[in-house]
C-alpha cells in the first residue's frame, strides 16, 4: 500500500509587515529543513491591528495580538502561529503551548531621532523633547532617568511610526532594535539604550511559536528551530512576569544573561511617574530557569512591587 502524502502545514500570522517577515523566516527555515513538506502561510487581523486609536495600555493585555490566531489553532484551521514572543501572554489558553523559541536578536530598546536631533544622544536631549512611545515600561524608566523629557502616545506599525517622526509629530521614538533589524531598517537606530537605563520587555527580540499541546508531529518539526539559551532566558523572564500578574502593558522590564551554565535575571518594576523604581537580580542554573523568575518576583514583591502595580491597574484600566 502507498502511504498517503503528508498533509500541508498551515502557519498562522498577523498581516503586519514585521509579522510577515518573521513568519516567512520561520517558513523558509522549516522548508529548508523539511524539503518534502509543504508550508503555507495564512494571515489574519487581530484586535491589536484593528483598534489603533486607543492607547495600548487602556485596552488591556489579554492576547491583543494573538487571540484570533489562537482560535484558528484550536479550531484546527492553522497548525501553529508565529509571534513576537513579547506579544504572547504568559498564560496561554487551555490546549495551546509555547512550542518553540527561536534565537533572540539584540533585545535592547533603541532611540530613533528626528533629523533635527541627530547631534544628540539620549542623555543630551533638551528639556521638553517629545518622545513617542506607547510602552509604559519605556515611559516609566525614561522618566526615572530623564524627568525633563515629554512623552506622547504613538500607535501603528513601524513604518507609520517612523513616518510620524519624520513629519515632525515627535522629536524621537523608542523602538525595539530587533524590529528595526528584521525590517532592514537598522540604519534608523540612532543609539542602543543601555540596560542601566532601560530594561527590555519580557521576551523582546525572540520569536515564540505557539501550537496545540496535543500535536506531536508539529512539536517535533518545531524542535529544530528551538534555540536553547534563548528559550531558557525567556522562560525565566516569562515566569517573572507571570508571577507579578503583569500582562504585556505594565512597567516591568528584564535583562538576562547566561555564562558557564548560570543564568542571571535582572528585573524592575516602576511607577508611571518614574519616581519609584525597584530593581533586583537573581542567579541560578540555566537548565532550571522558571524558579529564578519566581524568586525575583518574590524579591520585588517584598520591596513593594505589588502596590506599585495595583496602583497602575487602578489608574490605567479602571474597568479591569
Ligand atoms: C509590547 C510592547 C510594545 C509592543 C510594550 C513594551 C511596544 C509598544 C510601543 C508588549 N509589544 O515593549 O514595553 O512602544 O508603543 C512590539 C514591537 C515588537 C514586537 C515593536 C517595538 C518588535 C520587537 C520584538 C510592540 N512587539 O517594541 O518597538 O519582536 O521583540
Amino acid at each position: 500500500m502507498v502511504s498517503s502524502p503528508a498533509r500541508p502545514i498551515r502557519i498562522g500570522s498577523r498581516k503586519s509587515q514585521l509579522a510577515l517577515v518573521q513568519t516567512h523566516w520561520v517558513q523558509g527555515e522549516l522548508q529548508r529543513l523539511y524539503p518534502d513538506r509543504q508550508f503555507d502561510v495564512q494571515t489574519m487581523s487581530t484586535q491589536g491591528d484593528i483598534i489603533l486609536d486607543v492607547a495600548l495600555a487602556k485596552i488591556g493585555d489579554k492576547g491583543l495580538f494573538t487571540k484570533e490566531l489562537e482560535v484558528a489553532m484550536l479550531a484546527g484551521e492553522v497548525d501553529f502561529a508565529v509571534h513576537s514572543l513579547k506579544d504572547l501572554p504568559t498564560r496561554l489558553p487551555e490546549g495551546l503551548i509555547l512550542g518553540c523559541v527561536t534565537e533572540r536578536e539584540d533585545p535592547a530598546d533603541a532611540l530613533v531621532v528626528h533629523e533635527r536631533f541627530k547631534e544628540h544622544q539620549l542623555e543630551t536631549l533638551p528639556e521638553g523633547t517629545v518622545i513617542g512611545t506607547s510602552s509604559l515600561r519605556r515611559l516609566a524608566q525614561l522618566r526615572h532617568h530623564y524627568p525633563h523629557l515629554q512623552f506622547k502616545d504613538v500607535r501603528g506599525n513601524l513604518n507609520t511610526r517612523l513616518a510620524k517622526l519624520d513629519a515632525g509629530e515627535y522629536d524621537a521614538l523608542i523602538l525595539a532594535a530587533a524590529g528595526l533589524q528584521r525590517l532592514s531598517m537598522a540604519d534608523r537606530i540612532h543609539q542602543l539604550i543601555p540596560a542601566e537605563v532601560s530594561l527590555h520587555a519580557v521576551g523582546q527580540g525572540a520569536l515564540g511559536i505557539e501550537c496545540r499541546a496535543e500535536d506531536p508531529e508539529i512539536l517535533e518539526l518545531l524542535k529544530a528551530l528551538e534555540h536553547e539559551p534563548t528559550s531558557q532566558r525567556c522562560l525565566a523572564e516569562r515566569a517573572f512576569l507571570r508571577e507579578l500578574e503583569g500582562g504585556c502593558q505594565v512597567p516591568i522590564g528584564v535583562n538576562t544573561a547566561i555564562a558557564d551554565g548560570v543564568l542571571t535575571l535582572t528585573g524592575m518594576v516602576a511607577s508611571l511617574d518614574g519616581q519609584r523604581l525597584l530593581r533586583d537580580q537573581v542567579s541560578g542554573p540555566s537548565n532550571d530557569p522558571e524558579p529564578l523568575g519566581l524568586e525575583l518576583a518574590a524579591k520585588l514583591k517584598a520591596q513593594g512591587a505589588k502596590e506599585i502595580l495595583d496602583e497602575i491597574f487602578a489608574t490605567v484600566r479602571p474597568e479591569a
